[in-house]
């Protein structure tokens, strides 16, 4: 069943429906198999491994073998920041970042409702999964972007995939709207996050971390949060599994916006359950320029249920963070991804992580989404000819 997070109205899993018809709040997918651990065992490595878990036909899902992605033990980050630390790399699913996995069970749930067109708006990850997976489907698929903000790679993957691509002279929140309106005249299935069978596929990064940590949960996970979906999911997904028997203990929730984008973070410091809408959203982190998070109210709900915490980080912070994690690691993320890495180092130094903590970041999509960011923030290549003696002394003096 599909139930409203804020008035308990129920509505039936076969109905195309984005927020409550009673009180205009956001809704979630209830989903309580009956089944031990065991069942996972000996299964392929992919989100599908907990397929009990989502709420679609599994003799009929649309995947590109999404999730399964690398949990990498970070040993020289730990020993500057003194924790316990471990990545889980998003960037590794087909199209490069975590919405894959909503994607997948968003596509297919699309299929099993017969619809032949769907849609989003998105600041860039989001429409090149969701190209993907309409193409494989084989269904239209429209996405609305905000003219200029969306990084090359991100554009790239869309187009190629064969969407419509519509840019809005706007920002995010207002292609949102526009598409919500197409939505709701039945012109298309919506993808965005608001639609909660996509929380139902992303809650699988929870699922995967405390079964890859022996079905122990670490202390505290954190992320970037932009519409505020992923760390609703990840909360859902953990709890769904406490509350199976499956794990003793739940993690602090702990989500990181940029400081030009924090309505959350905002909201949390003022003890609200819910946002006031930021106008003018900016950020270097163009996936996370988002002003009017959607999926605000289950994020404040996770973070504050779980004694997790808020955090801001400045564009300089997020840019620091990702080349720290591209060098000292070998881990390529986009701006969005290494906040939460920049929230990590910055809890850390304010003692609001203690040193004795088992951390999870994910890092949400790769370093090639946003290719201009990476070339811009090196030295060019000096350019000479294939020439051994000036070569060494290039390489000698360097
Ligand atoms: C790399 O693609 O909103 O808090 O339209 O691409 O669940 O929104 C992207 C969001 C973090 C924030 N990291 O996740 C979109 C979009 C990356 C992202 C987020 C996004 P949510």
């Amino acid at each position: 069943m599909i139930k409203c997070i804020s008035c308990g109205k129920k509505y039936g899993l076969d109905e195309i429906i984005y927020t409550c018809r009673v009180c205009g709040s956001i809704l979630e997918v209830i989903c309580r198999p009956e089944v031990s651990r065991e069942v996972f065992e000996c299964r392929k490595f992919t989100m599908w491994k907990y397929k009990e878990f989502m709420p679609v036909d599994e003799s009929k899902i649309v995947t590109l073998e999404e999730g399964g992605t690398p949990l990498c033990r970070c040993q020289k980050l730990e020993d500057k920041l003194g924790i316990e630390l471990y990545v889980k790399v998003e960037g590794s699913n087909p199209t490069g970042s975590f919405k894959d996995r909503g994607m997948s069970v968003g596509i297919t749930k699309a299929m099993e409702l017969g619809v032949d067109a769907v849609g989003c708006a998105s600041t860039g990850n989001t429409s090149a999964s969701l190209a993907a997976y309409a193409a494989r489907a084989g269904l239209k698929c429209i996405v609305l972007l905000p003219s200029g903000k969306v990084a090359l790679g991100k554009l790239a993957q869309a187009m190629f995939h064969g969407a419509e691509v519509i840019s809005i002279k706007g920002n995010f929140d207002e292609a949102l709207e526009a598409v919500t309106a197409l939505a709701n005249e039945g012109k298309l299935y919506l993808l965005n996050s608001v639609n909660p069978f996509r929380l139902e596929g992303q809650k699988s990064i929870g699922f995967e971390i405390v079964d890859e940590l022996g079905w122990r949960s670490p202390d505290r996970i954190i992320l970037p949060v932009g519409n505020a979906g992923n760390i609703s999911a990840i909360w859902k997904g953990v709890l769904e599994f406490y509350e199976a028997g499956f794990i003793e203990e739940l993690p602090m929730m702990t989500g990181i916006q940029a400081e030009g984008a924090a309505p959350i973070v905002r909201a949390i410091r003022e003890g609200k359950d819910d946002i006031k809408p930021l106008e003018n959203p900016e950020t270097v982190a163009t996936a996370i320029r988002i002003g009017a998070p959607v999926s605000a109210k289950k994020a404040i709900r996770a973070i504050g249920e779980s004694g997790g915490y808020a955090e801001t980080v400045s564009d300089l912070e997020i840019l620091e963070a990702q080349k720290l994690l591209a060098r000292t690691e070998g881990i390529g993320v986009e701006p969005a991804s290494a906040a939460s890495i920049a929230g990590l180092i910055k809890l850390v130094g304010s003692e609001k992580i203690d040193k004795d903590e088992k951390i999870v970041c994910v890092v949400t999509g790769h370093l090639l989404k946003d290719p201009n960011i990476a070339i811009n923030a090196c030295k060019q290549p000096i350019e000479i000819e294939a020439d051994v003696e000036k070569l060494s002394q290039i390489i000698t003096k360097n």
